[in-house]
């Protein structure tokens, strides 16, 4: 028998899953927030949590809690928008679940299952931030961290991280390619597939790591080409999007959305890490590349891009937000979704023209603060003589 609490947790959570989401009041031209968060561990279906039999479970406890749902990859398919979730559970297993919702804004639902990946790799241990790309070769392909333990380190901590590669053409039905192999770089994480093929290969961004935390010389994001995705090889990353002293980027960054192509070049939202007393701060930056070559930077708007504020500083890993999907739609609109804290998801939206306008004409970095005060004070001074004219 179905235990009486049931009705009473799922009418609780029908109400999350309908509730409208609305435009934040926060302004600053370049994209809105939301109030609510999009998917949140109590969007979890109740049948993934609970023993829905009394007789089991007559306490009607959750007896495979979930622990937050965050960094997920995004598609735009037959007019819906999906999520594929990084959900962790109790036990700091992730996995990844589709949500789907008719907006993309609000009234995410999970399906009923989990994605179930084929399991092709007996030393992986845990499975992460899944980067969705709509291949010009007809595939979706999943990218995602793929961690096992690190056998030849005795540190119980120490992992190591590569780059898993799954496609789909459904989201449903899901085959395994072989992880990505990066000659110059022992570790890999936050790798991102591009959307088009490049000189005829496969193009990957990637994340050169000596270690499973430290990039060490990793120096930045990086590029590299490989001709057979099925068994993929990349012989040679160049860095495009370097860590700079006294940026946001210090400590390290990575990939995060698959890039959107504007008219003027490949939009990236990717992520600077820097180190400061409380810790790691994730944030998220923006850069642009051409067209024609998408190893050459054509745009380094200064700062962040978004940053954790409020109630999305606090989480499990607090003072941290993090991209790994953003859909861009036909009629130029594109949502970024972003996780705060390691603990929920939530939507910025936004259109490709201002996320083109805020690369190209955002001042970039002078990388000293007398200079930072002069590009201030050229603003003020013109908007000051504006002012003085009306
Ligand atoms: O905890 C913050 C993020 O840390 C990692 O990112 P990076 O590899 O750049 O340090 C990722 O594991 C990510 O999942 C996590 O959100």
């Amino acid at each position: 028998m179905i235990h009486p609490k049931y009705q009473e947790e799922l009418a609780k959570q029908e109400k999350l899953l309908a509730r409208k989401n609305k435009k934040s009041d926060r302004y600053n031209g370049i994209y809105d927030r939301y109030e609510y968060p999009v998917l949140t561990r109590d969007h979890a279906p109740l049948h993934w949590r609970y023993d829905l039999n009394q007789e089991t479970n007559p306490y009607f406890m959750e007896r495979l809690g979930i622990n937050a749902v965050m960094n997920s990859g995004a598609i735009e398919l037959n007019g819906k928008y999906y999520l594929v979730a990084r959900v962790e559970g109790n036990d700091r297993k992730s996995f990844f679940a589709v949500a789907e919702s008719d907006n993309g804004i609000d009234n995410f639902r999970f399906w009923d299952y989990p994605v179930q990946l084929p399991d092709t790799c007996p030393e992986e241990t845990n499975v992460y931030d899944m980067r969705l790309t709509r291949h010009e070769d007809g595939w979706i392909y999943g990218v995602f961290c793929s961690e096992s333990k690190d056998r030849e380190d005795p540190d119980l901590s120490a992992a190591v991280a590569a780059a898993g590669i799954v496609r789909t053409k459904d989201l449903v039905t899901w085959e395994r390619l072989d992880n990505l192999i990066t000659l110059q770089s022992p570790q890999q994480r936050n790798v991102v597939l591009h959307p088009e093929f490049v000189d005829g290969k496969y193009a990957f961004y990637t994340r050169p790591m000596d270690g499973f935390i430290e990039t060490g010389s990793g120096g930045g994001i990086g590029f590299g080409l490989c001709a057979d995705i099925e068994h993929a090889v990349i012989d040679e990353e160049r860095i495009i999007s370097r860590r700079v002293y006294h940026t946001l980027t210090e400590a390290k960054n990575g990939a995060g959305a698959v890039p959107i192509r504007g008219k003027q070049g490949w939009i990236h939202i990717a992520h600077g890490v820097r180190n400061t007393a409380a810790g790691l701060r994730y944030v998220l930056y923006v850069f642009m590349t051409s067209l024609d070559d998408p190893t050459k930077v054509i745009a380094e708007p200064s700062g962040v891009f978004l940053v954790p504020l409020g109630a999305e500083r606090v989480g499990d890993v607090s003072n941290v937000v993090f991209t790994n999907g953003a859909i861009a739609r036909e009629n130029g609109d594109v949502y970024i979704y972003y996780a705060s804290s390691d603990t929920r998801m939530h939507v910025a939206t936004t259109t490709v023209d201002k996320l083109e306008d805020y690369a190209l004409h955002t001042p970039q970095d002078p990388h000293r603060s007398p200079d930072c005060v002069k590009q201030r004070c050229e603003l003020i001074h013109q908007n000051l003589e504006l002012l003085k004219r009306v």
